[in-house]
């Protein structure tokens, strides 16, 4: 360098990193209308009639579910209008966020 210092040059290789994903899953309960959960499946999640049946009976078997696995702004939202659609309609259905 303009010392006359003699050093080592290193190099961080540019590797962009993919946006972390996060699952969306669904919690049972011993309330929510299963009809409901149906609806949600079909309304946030675009799964058609046959696939949202087929999570809901998933989750209220198993007792959680996987609706799907987003960018976590997306699956954030997702949560948010799943969880204010809910209360609306007055059901304690629960829905939350985990890291893939
Ligand atoms: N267990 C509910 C019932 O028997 C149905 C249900 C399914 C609720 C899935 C929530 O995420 C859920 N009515």
């Amino acid at each position: 360098d303009s010392d006359g210092q003699v050093g080592v040059a290193t190099k961080t290789k540019a590797r962009p990193k993919k946006p972390s994903q996060y699952k969306v899953l669904m919690l049972n309960d011993d309330y929510t209308p299963m009809e409901f959960v149906v609806l949600v499946l079909k309304r946030f999640f675009s799964m058609d009639l046959e696939e949202a049946t087929r999570v809901m009976l998933h989750v209220h078997q198993r007792g959680v579910g996987v609706c799907g696995i987003f960018p976590y702004e997306v699956a954030e939202t997702k949560v948010n209008q799943v969880m204010d659609f809910a209360r609306q309609n007055q059901h304690p259905l629960q829905c939350t966020l985990e890291k893939a």
